[in-house]
């Protein structure tokens, strides 16, 4: 696709449709020459511009306008978005696409000091030589805790695929506070919170947080079995919510993708491309139909209770046995897997609790599979999983995600064909049956170019408000002034309100956004400053501002007020080991000072009535100017300190 976009060097421009149809052939050339035939039936038009979307007047024109943010005004949605191999978590206003805020999550970050101090330390894990264990990560998916099937503004959880790690954020603060590393896992991608409890209905939040796992390896994976891969498997991990601790683990037949979680909590699933367990991509797409398995939260956990379970390698997590084999009696069964067609990705639960779409990737195809009816094959009374399936429409090429308006309709991502395509639910549904009359594609986008994920406000939960879809594209090529080979990626805003989808902003982002959540501004409550009294090592007053020497050990005890830090110099010996405990005594919202020690690699914020520490040896004799790096003052550059380490 993009390779030979840029040496063909002559795109036409970017309104032409041709250039639509260009795009979507080269990929399906390359595609074709991996070895791959694709059923190039589905639908060809694109007559994308719109007359009734609700910014469009009668000549067609969009008003652009009513979707800007007016200087002094605030947008009507948080955007949450995955960075990617960035390893964070960004932070977007919607509709104007204003970045916020980046929340360092597995990556280091100067700034915020993530990884420098010794609180991110503790919270990212450490080397013996106090060192971050991993200063590298990946996330995709970002998802927010629930109470009765919407968010509730406490927590976001995020996976990082590369390490195997489950985080937490904090919603009060946008600060990971957890960090859990899952045992036995490789290429940890889909992730998603149950929404409330399987069996107490007492319990409508979140409890659990529920794991997939894409890479099967020997288990476990400590140098034996690595040349008979039909012993490697996958581990389909529950993470507590609150103590973020492993509860339970599935083996599971084939690898996991994406993960979903139904509304009354009593399945989670994950679409599966390579059940076949390949190990080359000719082998991983060697088999016409893959799977979505479901597990049955429940069963699950009786079998943990009652000590079904084995362990692995040195984890003492307990795992039950997921895979078909031993899971053949439907009444008895922890896990159905639904045959669908060859290598999905992405599944998303529709809003009205009743839906799983499943997307083809491979195929053209989008396949609905019906929560009722997933729930009756575990009471056994349907003949096989693929009786769970309602509907199985043609959308297009390169189907990846599903978003959903809560009006029906489902609007899927086409990454071969750059489009998005809007389907009906009900109509898919009666054609599948049999109805000849049935349209499921009712409307149909261009976007620019290739897009990964899409998502509508609110779509993930009761309260789909129908409003915006927002298209996280994997090329940008021509839509933004060039800035060398690394291009920005395209998030790209389309109003879903009418009946025809209208683009009205193409937004650009930094490399590279997977999944992102649009949750509405009410529902997020941010804590102004901090508390003081949450730090226990905090030092309150500039009087008690001190140096304290147990041995070769040194702690400075150390506040910030604009414009000055509670010492004006100290004094180490060469060799010490010095703790400095930083607490920002300013009351102030929004003001933040920042601490740097040129030469020793030391650089972090506190914000107001926040403390932090780091530690370090003075293995550098001289004069060093601790210095406030966030502008604070008038006179922010005088806001320095001397520490003298003696030789
Ligand atoms: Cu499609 Cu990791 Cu969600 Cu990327 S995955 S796009
Ligand atoms: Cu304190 Cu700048
Ligand atoms: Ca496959």
């Amino acid at each position: 696709m993009s390779p030979s976009d840029h040496e063909s060097g002559s795109l036409p421009p970017p309104q032409d449709p041709a250039r639509r149809r260009f795009l979507s052939a080269t990929a399906v050339a390359g595609l074709a020459g991996a070895g791959l035939s694709l059923g190039l039936a589905a639908c060809k038009k694109s007559d994308t511009a719109g007359a009734a979307g609700p910014a469009v007047a009668a000549s067609g024109k969009v008003d652009y306008s009513k979707y800007e943010v007016p200087p002094g005004q605030l947008d009507t949605y948080y955007s949450f978005s995955s960075g990617g191999h960035s390893g964070e978590v960004r932070i977007y206003g919607m509709p104007s696409g204003r970045l916020f805020k980046r929340i360092p999550v597995f990556n280091m970050d100067c700034l915020v000091g993530w990884g420098v101090t010794n609180e991110s330390k503790a919270i990212l894990g450490t080397r013996p030589d106090g060192s971050p264990k991993y200063t590298t990560g990946d996330t995709h998916h970002v998802h927010p805790s629930y109470t009765n099937g919407t968010y509730d503004g406490q927590h976001i959880f995020v996976n990082d695929k590369i390490h195997g790690r489950l985080a937490r954020i904090r919603l009060d603060t946008m600060e990971c506070d957890k960090i859990t590393e899952l045992p036995n896992v490789q290429g940890f991608h889909g992730v998603f919170p149950d929404k409330r409890d399987p069996v107490d209905a007492k319990i409508n939040h979140t409890t659990r947080v529920f794991c997939g796992m894409e890479f099967h390896t020997p288990q476990p994976n400590d140098g034996r079995d690595m040349d008979d891969p039909k012993k490697y498997f996958c581990l389909f991990t529950c993470v507590d919510a609150q103590t973020m601790e492993p509860r339970w683990q599935v083996k599971v037949d084939g690898n996991m993708d994406l993960v979903a979680t139904s509304y009354d909590g009593k399945l989670a699933c994950s679409n599966q491309y390579n059940t076949e367990g390949g190990v080359h991509y000719e082998d991983m797409m060697s088999a016409e139909r893959d799977s979505c398995v479901f597990f049955h939260i429940a069963r699950i956990e009786e079998a943990v209770r009652q000590g079904k379970t084995f362990t692995i390698g040195t984890s003492k997590v307990p795992v039950v046995d997921g895979t078909q084999a031993a899971n053949s009696d439907p009444k008895t069964a922890l896990t159905c897997y639904v045959p669908v067609p060859k290598n999905p990705h992405g599944v998303n639960a529709s809003p009205d609790g009743k839906y799983y779409a499943c997307s083809g990737k491979l195929s053209p195809t989008a396949t609905l599979i019906d929560h009722a009816l997933v729930l009756q094959w575990f009471d056994g009374q349907l003949k096989t999983p693929r009786d769970t399936v309602v509907a199985e429409p043609e959308i297009g090429l390169g189907p990846l995600h599903t978003a959903f308006d809560g009006r029906g309709n489902a609007y899927t991502t086409l990454f071969l064909d750059s489009q998005i395509v809007k389907w009906n639910l009900e109509a898919a549904k009666k054609a599948f049956q049999g109805d000849k009359t049935a349209q499921a594609v009712v409307d149909r986008i261009d976007v620019q170019y290739q897009p990964g994920h899409g998502f509508t406000s609110m779509g993930e939960t009761r309260e789909a408000d129908g409003k915006f879809f927002l298209s996280d594209n994997k090329f940008s090529k021509d839509r933004f002034l060039p800035v060398g080979p690394l291009h920005p990626e395209s998030s790209q805003l389309i109003d879903i309100s009418g009946d025809k989808m209208v683009l009205v902003a193409d937004h650009s982002v930094y490399s590279e956004p997977h999944d992102s959540i649009i949750v509405r501004r009410d529902i997020i409550k941010t804590r102004q400053i901090y508390d003081l009294s949450d730090f226990p090592n905090a030092t309150t007053k500039v009087q008690d501002c001190r140096l304290e020497r147990q041995g070769k050990k040194v702690t400075i005890h150390l506040t910030s007020q604009a414009p000055a830090y509670g010492l004006r110099e100290w004094k180490v010996k060469k060799g010490d080991e010095v703790t400095i405990i930083l607490t920002n005594i300013d009351k102030v919202e929004d003001l933040t000072h920042g601490f740097a020690i040129p030469k020793y690699n030391i650089n972090f914020i506190v914000n107001p009535q926040e403390t932090k520490s780091v530690t370090f040896i003075a293995d550098k004799p001289g004069v060093y100017w601790c210095y406030c790096t966030n502008f604070c003052h008038a006179l922010h550059l005088e806001m320095r300190s001397r520490m003298m380490v003696e030789a």
